[in-house]
């Protein structure tokens, strides 16, 4: 097929290997938005790999190689957390290309610009026994916002362009490419950001031609600059930087909800304020003006509007640890699950009843408790939505939850109304009981067994780290969402590069277990500097590939802290605890839910050459945790408690609630 219109030809590598060219047009598409690719070794997809270590030297994007396809998924899953801006994982084809699938999964339901890229074989190759080759294509649908196919031997009948007729020509592999990675990020009402999928058939030969010039024994020639760099405009990419720094950037923040809330900010009274605009309307028009007993409950990735809209409203805030809003200087209500498990006839129960509107923002999943409350029928409540969020089917919501979803953030404050003063006062009073009950219980049940127990070391970490956060799933983040108070500042005084909000991180999506450790290194990577990860044993056994990194690679700064409480510990709290508790049937119930483990974690930390250091107090994780920046690499530190003993102190915590 010919054209009228020349080709943009911005480089001339003709010379090379088809497979090569293609490879080098799709990095370009991939650069105009992505820093970081994350690639695993294989034969299939040699071309990007020559293609990527090249663009890497013209200084386009930077490359992290991992073994375990499976965790360098979740390492880019991290790298795309940390920013915002999608980054990108590579494979070969086969079974490779199967173990992004978890991470692609967790991708699609936390709504995180994950780039899946498989190398495939031909078409030619597929259906009559290729090594290697499998149905890749949609291999990801109905979990990724927008998927690709590029088949090299597209390129000779002119279905697949190398060289683009026009700026926006449709059959380029790199505006393809480009637009890809646009799906993945936008952020609309009706779509939200989340993994995209590029699959490419390519064809023999797989490895670069050599150059001409040197065929003949010259000097090799430099490189052709033929990688673009990103186009996003350097302000907006500093705005994106220093956001990456201090905490995730949500889609709110994409859509500059912030600035609306600052344009609502004059016309919201603050708690208990009068109102005495001549002429008030508020008589026959719900507005802020009217008083009610709102509690503001943010999970997951709550828009940061919402929390500052409480404040000024003067509310209640419920919020989990990665809520954005979980910190004692915005005003959170400490230990609010206690207040919430109060049984009848206590105060706190009271307060809790007295609730007339619930506000949501997020995906709050960690308790029963809050589920409860925001399920209540007898209370009016919306949920705060300015944005698609990925776990939201906004048909299925509507009919399931008696809730509506709400994207405007003045209709929000209007629903809200004003906050009443006294019933806060009561609130952030009975937080703080709450709080102190906590405090003790925590206290006693570790002097009693000279040991702390899993819950006051996951309260002591979070309240202590002084770099972002990972928490892992299971009890953990349940653990820290009980106890912990935290504060947005650094300890390590203001000047310092601490001294601005840390990020409190999580695979909420789907709450797997696996992919922590990676997606914790991801976070570390693109950060540039130390993040801390706070996993039970089998979620850090689980992922322990995160720990290989090829001696060519840095490895990332990390520090891994461990409760080994030898197995799963959540499932006791469950209810197979009661049926463990059956005559008869607590082997049964240990060995298939608790599944014991008897691992050295010192003998992993030195088979893969990493520091380790053995923490059997309190103060001994203190001293390992201070200076996070004195260090390089991974550190694998340990406490070991007992989980036998986790229900004993929860029911002393429920008594404590009943006194509430
Ligand atoms: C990939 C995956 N597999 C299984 C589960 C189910 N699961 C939830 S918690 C848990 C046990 C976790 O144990 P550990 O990491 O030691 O934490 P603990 O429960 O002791 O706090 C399991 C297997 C899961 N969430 N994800």
């Amino acid at each position: 097929m010919t054209s009228a219109r020349r080709p943009f030809r911005e480089f001339d590598d003709s010379h090379d290997a088809e497979s090569l060219r293609l490879a080098r047009r799709v990095i370009r598409g991939l650069t105009v938005s992505m820093r970081h690719v994350v690639l695993a070794p294989g034969s299939r997809s040699a071309p990007l790999a020559y293609a990527l270590a090249e663009a890497e030297k013209l200084g386009a994007i930077t490359v992290h190689m991992r073994i375990d396809e499976r965790s360098a998924a979740f390492t880019a899953l991290g790298l795309a957390l940390s920013s915002g801006e999608p980054a990108g994982v590579i494979t070969t084809s086969g079974t490779a290309a199967g173990n992004l699938l978890p991470a692609v999964m967790e991708a699609d339901m936390s709504g995180v610009p994950l780039v899946a890229i498989t190398a495939d074989r031909p078409e030619e190759l597929h259906g009559i026994g290729a090594n290697q080759a499998t149905w890749q294509q949609g291999m990801f649908t109905g979990r990724v916002r927008d998927e690709l196919h590029l088949e090299q031997g597209l390129i000779a009948s002119g279905q697949l362009r190398l060289e683009p007729e026009s700026r926006d020509d449709m059959l380029a592999a790199e505006t393809q490419t480009a637009l890809l990675l646009r799906a993945a990020t936008t952020s609309t009402l009706r779509s939200a950001p989340g993994p995209v999928h590029l699959n490419i058939g390519f064809r023999d030969p797989l490895v670069p031609a050599e150059a001409p010039e040197t065929a003949g024994g010259g000097a090799r020639p430099a490189i052709q600059r033929w990688a673009r760099r990103g186009v996003i405009p350097s302000q907006e990419r500093e705005r994106l930087y220093r956001a990456s720094r201090t905490e995730s950037i949500t889609p709110a923040e994409h859509l500059g909800a912030s600035d609306l809330l600052e344009r609502l900010g004059a016309e919201i009274p603050g708690p208990g304020s009068t109102h005495d605009d001549a002429g008030s309307s508020s008589t026959d028009s719900p507005s802020a003006e009217l008083t009610h007993r709102t509690l503001f409950v943010l999970g997951h990735g709550a828009p940061p509007e919402a929390v500052e809209l409480a404040r000024s409203l003067g509310h209640p805030v419920l919020a989990e640890p990665t809520s954005g809003a979980r910190s004692s200087d915005l005003g959170a209500i400490p230990g609010y699950r206690l207040i919430l498990q109060a049984p009848q006839g206590t105060e706190a129960n009271q307060l809790v009843a007295q609730t007339q509107r619930v506000v949501v923002a997020g995906r709050p999943t960690l308790t029963r408790p809050v589920q409860r409350l925001i399920a209540r029928r007898d209370l009016e409540a919306v949920h705060y939505a300015p944005s698609a969020q990925a776990w939201w089917d906004r048909r299925r919501q509507e009919e399931a939850l008696p809730r509506r979803a709400v994207a405007d953030l003045r209709e929000i404050a209007e629903f809200a109304g004003r906050g009443d003063a006294d019933w806060l006062h009561q609130w952030e009073a009975k937080g703080l009981a709450a709080q102190h009950a906590l405090d003790t219980v925590l206290a006693q049940d570790a002097s009693e067994h000279e040991a702390p127990s899993s819950v006051q070391a996951a309260q002591f970490v979070a309240e202590t780290v002084k770099t972002s956060l990972l928490l892992g799933s299971s009890s953990v983040i349940r653990d820290v969402d009980l106890a912990a108070v935290i504060t947005r500042a650094g300890v390590d005084g203001a000047g310092s590069s601490w001294a601005h909000r840390r990020g409190i991180y999580a695979l909420r999506g789907l709450a797997g277990i696996d992919g922590n450790l990676s997606t914790a290194a991801g976070l570390a990577l693109a950060q540039d500097r130390r993040v801390t990860a706070l996993v039970g044993d089998l979620t850090f056994l689980h992922d322990v590939n995160a720990l290989l990194v090829p001696s060519t690679e840095r490895a990332p700064n990390l520090d891994l802290v461990v409760i080994n409480d030898a197995g799963g510990a959540i499932f006791d709290q469950l209810e197979h605890g009661d049926v463990g508790r059956r005559p008869g049937q607590a082997e049964a119930v240990e060995r298939l839910f608790g599944t014991p483990q008897t691992v050295d974690f010192e003998a992993i930390a030195d088979a893969y050459r990493h520091e380790y250091v053995y923490a059997e107090s309190l103060e001994a994780l203190g001293r390992a945790l201070a200076y996070p920046e004195d260090r390089l690499g991974i550190r694998i530190i340990e406490m070991r408690t007992d989980r036998s003993r986790l229900r004993a102190l929860h029911e002393r915590l429920a008594q404590k609630a009943a006194e509430l």
